[in-house]
């Protein structure tokens, strides 16, 4: 199997151009998204605060140093952390079952169950948190936004579905298409709102995890302090349709597809 192996990629060669397969060779070029060592901005509310920019940068060489299959470092949290995560937290939790869509209200008090949320996630992931000042609203993804944001829906395995096409869309595409696809993404995975009954709900992460947000972006009438532009999906299963049909019209002599039992991406030859 070697051999056909080889064939086809032989074959393949002059049409598709490279791209991560396997989650190894993410750390190909990781470090370049990481921005590692950029200054936070101006208006980052960590800005001034000498004590958080040095916490950050502790949390940024274990990411810059850490390698696919080494075991994940653990972090302890700091009391004020752990404040800091306990208020958005229990934030988020009195919001969410008037806000959040019905996928993530099912699976969040089982995930809670599960790894009981209410105290901080125990230092595993090594994933900075946002700064005590301003828990309402943080203008970098951090720990809250992963684990309360996206967790809860990836685990949703017909929106995990979705999430994981818009990627797959992107790979081997050209730079214009890939550009709108991390357009779609971000106003639906990360910021996206949908119908469901009457009411409009949120589903994207970026909402889940800003108490701020979250409580103005149903709002007919945003008020203007985040200035938000948000797109409502009809349903879930609308919103994959028109991914869908959008991946269609990208240019790509060839397709792929995820294999889960190899955890690779494979690249079949078009017919
Ligand atoms: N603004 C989000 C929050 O406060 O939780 C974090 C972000 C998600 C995506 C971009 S910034
Ligand atoms: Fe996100």
């Amino acid at each position: 199997s070697g051999h056909v192996h080889e064939l086809s990629r032989n074959k393949q060669k002059d049409t598709v151009p490279w791209f991560p397969n396997d989650i190894q060779d993410l750390d190909r070029f990781a470090n370049q998204i990481l921005s590692y060592g950029s200054e936070l901005d101006a208006d980052h509310p960590g800005f001034t605060d000498p004590e958080y920019r040095a916490r950050r940068k502790e949390f940024a060489d274990i990411a810059y140093n850490y390698r696919h299959g080494q075991p994940i470092p653990k972090v302890e949290y700091t009391e004020e952390e752990k404040v800091t995560w306990g208020t958005v937290f229990r934030e988020l939790k009195t919001l969410y079952p008037t806000h959040a869509c019905r996928e993530h209200n099912r699976i969040f008090p089982l995930l809670e169950n599960l790894h009981g949320f209410p105290t901080p996630p125990g230092g595993r992931p090594a994933l900075y948190i946002r700064h005590s000042s301003k828990p309402t609203y943080t203008p970098e993804p951090d720990i809250c936004h992963e684990l309360l944001g996206h967790v809860p829906l990836f685990a949703d395995p017909s929106f995990a579905q979705f999430s994981q096409e818009i990627g797959l869309a992107s790979l081997g595409a050209p730079d214009e298409y890939i550009e709108k696809l991390a357009t779609v993404y971000w106003f639906t995975v990360e910021f996206g709102l949908c119908k469901q009954g009457s009411d409009i709900k949120a589903y994207g992460a970026g909402l889940l995890s800003s108490f701020g947000e979250l409580q103005t972006s149903q709002q007919k009438y945003p008020i203007t302090e985040f200035q938000p532009v948000y797109f409502v999906a009809e349903s879930f299963e609308d919103a994959k349709e028109k991914v869908r049909k959008f991946a269609a019209t990208i240019p790509r002599p060839f397709s792929v597809r995820y294999n889960p039992y190899t955890q690779s991406i494979e690249v079949l030859d078009n017919p």
